[in-house]
Order: structure tokens, then sequence, then C-alpha cells
């Protein structure tokens, strides 16, 4: 464990003063303890193993802790090689064991902030990450919670909960927010990603900021831990509008019949004052469709309206029956009726090349087209099998058969085209011309780089290509009609 000599009759359970913690970051012997391991807290473990000589990951999901410690990552970021490495080297151990985080000097909270269905912030599970580690804490700990969330939380509800238990900051604790910056599946490196790093007190931000700059290629410090989870939900706020901004300007094109594409390629020759984004059939993901309504959120209950937010909200909200539309009409321009439809999705991930369907639009559309009658059957890659599982969402509420049975697998194989219900599993259909051929329309919502989209151009009657997937050179070979977005 820790390579520091302990200070004469103090124990590690009783307390270390607030130097001894500061001497282990500095000489790299912490012990590390990361609550959440998922999509942030993995990836940040493995990193973290690598300066420090013991990381403890606390997750409440045994399998999750199980296969971890056998050495198999179920975030696409972290190979099975690097946990292996840090595994094999007993820097890195999993545990469900939150009793264990009493033996941390650091312990960095990456646990999920959902929305309620109201969409209000779910704070539950920083809550009990909250508790847990307040029920063992011990003076000489440095807490950062690293969860995107509105501004106000960390000196809000966790500094007044540490110190309810009897700790005090400065004295006994430290507490900072550092957000998470990830950008999954593109394989940036998180030793290359800049930090940012606030603390409750200039201690704090101090101590936070060189624990960072062990693992990260800069750090950039700010003055509290508010600005600090302000910085987060600008970032994806930023993306928010900005997809929102281009996806309303796409309906805008198309009802102006101009290629949105085109006009978008041609405006990022810019090479200032510009930044490209791409218009889509929604935001999909655990972030930039969430986040952001949590600083609406927050805006609202002190009499703010964040209009740009709600905005780009509904505009991004309204693109999967946007999608549909495209569909209906080009059925209608080939006398063919939504009902009884044969649709073929191709890419149901919430973006390219991950096999992440959080948010993912693609449920929506599949979900819309199969409303109004159409068999929908899919393709992707990176997804073999799609679990619907509508019961939170309200349009479902009053159509629901009560007790309906989850469709199995088996089922699905055998209706690859299948109808519509509540609770459903689809499996992705392999992908060739006979495929392709016997389908009325060609849905494309989301582009890995592996899908064959030549092959969809000259086989499909109709392609709703909502990625601009199909190449210039493959529309013009096409064997039917090509909507774009
Ligand atoms: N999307 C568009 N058009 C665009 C960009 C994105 O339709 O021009 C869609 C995507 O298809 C996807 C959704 O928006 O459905 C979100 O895509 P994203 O790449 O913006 O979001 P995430 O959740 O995969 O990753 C983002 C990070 N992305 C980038 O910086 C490129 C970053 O905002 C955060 O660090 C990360 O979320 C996070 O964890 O907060």
């Amino acid at each position: 464990m820790s390579l520091s000599p302990r200070p004469l009759g103090i124990s590690e359970e009783e307390g270390l003063p607030l130097d001894v913690l500061e001497e282990r970051i500095r000489d790299r012997s912490a012990t590390i303890g990361i609550v959440g391991l998922g999509y942030v807290g993995l990836p940040l473990a493995i990193e973290l193993a690598r300066a420090f000589p013991s990381v403890i990951g606390f997750d409440m999901n045994p399998d999750r802790v199980e296969h971890i410690n056998d050495r198999r990552s179920h975030v696409q970021d972290v190979s099975d090689k690097e946990l292996a490495f840090a595994v094999d080297a007993e820097r890195f151990r999993a545990t469900l064991d939150f009793g264990d985080l009493a033996s941390c000097d650091v312990v960095i909270i990456c646990v999920p902030t959902p929305l309620e269905k109201s969409k209000d912030p779910d704070l539950s599970y920083i809550r009990g990450a909250a508790k847990s580690i307040a029920e063992t804490m011990r003076a000489g700990q440095l807490v950062i919670l690293e969860s995107t969330t509105y501004p106000g939380t960390t000196d809000e509800l966790l500094l007044p909960l540490f110190e309810s238990h009897g700790f005090k900051l400065d004295e006994d604790f430290l507490l900072a927010f550092s957000p998470e910056r990830v950008d999954p599946g593109s394989g940036y490196p998180l030793h290359k990603i800049p930090k940012v790093v606030g603390g409750c007190s200039a201690r704090s931000t101090a101590l936070a900021k060189e624990l960072y700059a062990s693992v990260v290629v800069s750090v950039h410090s700010v003055s509290s831990a508010r600005v600090a989870e302000t910085v987060k939900l600008l970032e994806n706020t930023f993306r928010l509008v900005n997809i929102g901004l281009i996806n309303e300007f796409a309906v805008l094109c198309n009802h102006l019949g101009i290629d949105t594409n085109e006009v978008i390629e041609a405006a990022a020759t810019k090479p200032f004052g510009f930044m490209p984004f791409t218009p889509g059939p929604g935001v999909g993901g655990h972030c930039i469709p969430l986040d952001p309504l949590y600083l609406s959120w927050k805006a609202e209950q002190q009499g703010f309206i964040a209009r740009f937010i709600e905005l780009a909200d509904q505009v991004n909200s309204q693109m999967p029956a946007y999608v549909v539309e495209l569909v209906s009409d080009g059925l209608n321009r080939r006398s063919k009726a939504m009902r009884d439809a044969r649709i073929l999705v191709i890419g149901v991930a919430y973006k390219g090349d991950i096999d992440d369907t959080r948010q993912s639009p693609a449920i929506a559309v599949i979900d819309r087209l199969r409303a109004k009658g159409a068999f929908v059957a899919y393709h992707d890659p990176l997804v073999p099998v799609l679990d619907f599982d509508f019961h939170d969402w309200p349009e479902w509420r009053p159509v629901a058969k009560q007790n309906e049975e989850r469709r199995s697998l088996r089922v699905a194989k055998e209706n690859a085209y299948s109808r519509r219900r509540r609770y459903d599993m689809l499996e992705s259909v392999p992908l060739n011309a006979d495929v392709v051929r016997n389908a009325d329309c060609v849905v494309i919502l989301t582009r890995h780089s592996k899908v064959n989209y030549g092959l969809i151009a000259r086989n499909a009657e109709l392609v709703v290509d909502t990625r601009d997937a199909i190449r210039p050179e493959d529309r013009e070979q096409a064997h039917g009609e090509i909507v774009r977005l």
C-alpha cells in the first residue's frame, strides 16, 4: 500500500494530517480510490495506476467488478491488455467493498448523473457515493467529484455532508471538482486532454491540481468548484446548441431545396470563426442530451430561463419525427404506405464507430416507424442486439399491454422485420444486396466506417441518409432515390 512512513502514534483509520496527504500525492505514493468504473472511471483508474502504486476501483455492479478483476474491459477506450497490465502489476483492483474507502488518501467520484423522467437532475448516484465516502471518511483525504452536475453540487451537497460527519474542510479533508473530459470512441488518449480543477478551498485546488498533473498533459485551475462545474456545462451546452442549430439549418435547407452538407462543407473552408457541425437524427449519448439540462434546471431555480438550451433540446428532440417524415414522403412518392413497409435501419449506436446505444436517436426513430405500422429490421456491426424498454416513455403509457412479455431473442431472430412492442429485443441482420433489395426503404442513422454504403446505394430503392454516409461517387451509381438531411 502507501510507501510513506506513518507518523508515530497515528493509524490510518484514525486519520492523518493533511501534510502527510500532500506528501503522498507529491511523492506519488498515495492510495487512490475511484468510485464508479464506467466510461469515465475505468480509463481514469488505468491512467492513475501508471503513476500511483495502488488504485482501488469501487462499483456497485458485481459482474462489472468480477470482469475487471478478470482483466476483461467493458469500456471501449480501455483494452483488456491495458487492464491486465494494471491488475497483474497489482496497481489496480476493483471491489464491491466500500469499506476500503478508508484506506484511500484520494477518492474520485465518477458516477452517472442522469435525468429524472421529468428531465430534472437525478443526483441519486452522487448522493449514494458521497454517503459511502462520508461513512468511511477519516482525516487526511482529498475528495474530488468528476460527475457532470449543476453548479453548486460540490459545495452545497458534498461539503455539508462531510462536515455533518464531524470533519472540517482544510483541517481534516480537502474537496474539489474536476470535469471529466472523454470523447468516447475517438481514441483521444486521456493523458493528452487538459484537465480543469476547482476546489472548495485554495488548498483543495492546489492539491487536486498536483494529483492530475501526474497523469495529464496540463491542468488548468479555477477559483472554485462551482466555476469548474460550470466549465463542463458550457462545453456540453456549446455542442448541444450548435447541433441544434445545424439540425434546424438542415430542415431549413430541405425546405429551400438546398444541399445542407454542401453548404457546411463550403462554409468549413473558412479558416477562422467557423466550426462545422453535422445534422443528424437527434442527439444521443450520456452527456450532450442531458448535461445542459442540469444547467437550465439550476438557472430556473434562480428564476432565469436558459432559452438557447431549451430551444436546442426541442429542435434535437424533434429530429427523429422529421426523419420519419422523410421516410413517409419517400414511400409516398412510390405510392407505398408506411403500414407494412419493410424498413432497414443502418446503424443504431448513438454515434459512429462506437457500440453504445444510450439515448440513441435510432431507438426513437425505430419506435416511431413501428408506431406507424412499418416492419423494421436493423444492421449495426457494433451492436449485435438492441434492447428496447420503453417503460418510461410517456407515449407508451396509454398503449402498452399490461404485463407484456419481452420478446425473446429467438423470436426476434425469426421476425427480423418486427412490429412495435413496448419491451423488445432485435438482432442485427447481416448486410448484403438481397437484404437491401428486400427493403422498401433503407434509413442510415449512424455512420460506422466498417459499413459498405456503396452496396446500399447500388441496391436500395429508397435511402434516407441522415449522416451523409454515402459518398458522392456512390450517389452517382445509385439504383434508387437518396434523400439526405
Ligand atoms: N452529433 C451530431 N452532430 C454533430 C456532433 C454530434 O448530430 O456535429 C450527435 C452525435 O451523433 C451524438 C451526439 O450528438 O449522437 C453527441 O455526440 P458528441 O460526440 O458531441 O458527444 P459524446 O457524448 O460522444 O462525447 C462528448 C464529447 N465530445 C466531443 O467533445 C467531440 C465531449 O463533449 C464530452 O467530453 C463528452 O461528451 C462527455 O463525456 O461529456
